[in-house]
């Protein structure tokens, strides 16, 4: 059983990485105050598996986050932002 699961992932996750297409979203995040709130905000976005680099920017108060788009989605970003005290809402 435990071999099967090993099988599997040896098979899969190699193909997840081969899929994986990097991404760029921007956030405009709200409720950031302070030069602590960028650094909540990463952190939350940074937790979100497939995400690769979350920029902060407490002055025009948006984030930039680079993600797998086989592992994450906007919407797993905007729910860890919000989730962490800060709602956000993708750019387009
Ligand atoms: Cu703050």
């Amino acid at each position: 059983m435990r071999n099967a699961l090993t099988a599997t992932l040896a098979l899969v996750v190699p193909l997840l990485v081969l899929a994986g297409e990097q991404q760029t979203a921007i956030l405009d995040v709200q409720n950031m105050t302070c030069g602590v709130c960028p650094i909540t905000v990463r952190k939350a976005l940074q937790k979100v598996p497939g995400v690769s680099e979350a920029k902060v920017d407490l002055d025009g108060k948006t984030a930039t986050v680079r993600f797998d788009a086989a592992r994450a989605d906007v919407a797993a970003l905007v729910k860890a932002t919000t989730e962490a005290g800060f709602p956000s809402t993708a750019r387009k």
